[in-house]
């Protein structure tokens, strides 16, 4: 009798988080406890932030910048990144493409070396082995993905490799 009681009340409290939440999209990350308050969350970088998740998609646009900066992804799983340019100018000018690094890399010295690779796309040969996966240079309109894993818990950077970009476009993936 209890059991049954439990699980109706369970059911139309699930039916009322349902109905008041809007989209039909569930969200198992809330709790009753915080407010129900539809902000969408965009704050500046702060860590652990971003939700988990496997999917990366990722923008640049012609303003030279990215449209996220953090990721968050389970460490030892498949991560499977798309970048599109949704600008529309080509990629002799405002070319994209995102380079994920190595742990500890150094992408400042990184992106000094790639501004003299221009015939390999701006990714530079000579620190290939600094390289997790990279995506073509994009031109506006152009998108690619790639899919690669980070084996160790850890903060990867990522940039544009394009002469100049990445003083914008950078950022981090966290694996967890
Ligand atoms: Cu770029």
């Amino acid at each position: 009798m209890n059991k049954f009681r439990l699980s109706v009340f369970a059911v139309i409290a699930s039916l009322a988080l349902f109905s008041c939440g809007g989209s039909g999209e569930r969200k198992t990350e809330n709790t009753a406890t915080t407010p129900v308050e539809t902000k969408p969350t965009e704050p500046p970088v702060t860590s652990s932030s971003a939700p988990l998740s496997q999917d990366i998609m990722l923008e640049g646009n012609d303003q030279m910048r990215f449209n996220a900066t953090e990721f968050r992804v389970k460490a030892g799983e498949p991560v499977h990144l798309t970048l599109k340019h949704v600008g529309t100018m080509k990629k002799d000018v405002m070319g994209h493409n995102v380079v994920v690094l190595k742990m500890g890399s150094d992408l400042h010295a990184f992106d000094t070396e790639a501004i003299k690779a221009k015939s390999t796309d701006y990714i530079p040969k000579s620190l290939n082995n600094e390289i997790i996966a990279h995506t073509k240079l994009l031109s506006g309109g152009e998108s690619d993905s790639i899919t690669f894993t980070l084996d160790k818990p850890g903060t990867y950077e990522f940039l544009c490799s394009f002469p100049g970009h990445a003083t914008f476009m950078k950022g981090k993936i966290i694996a967890e």
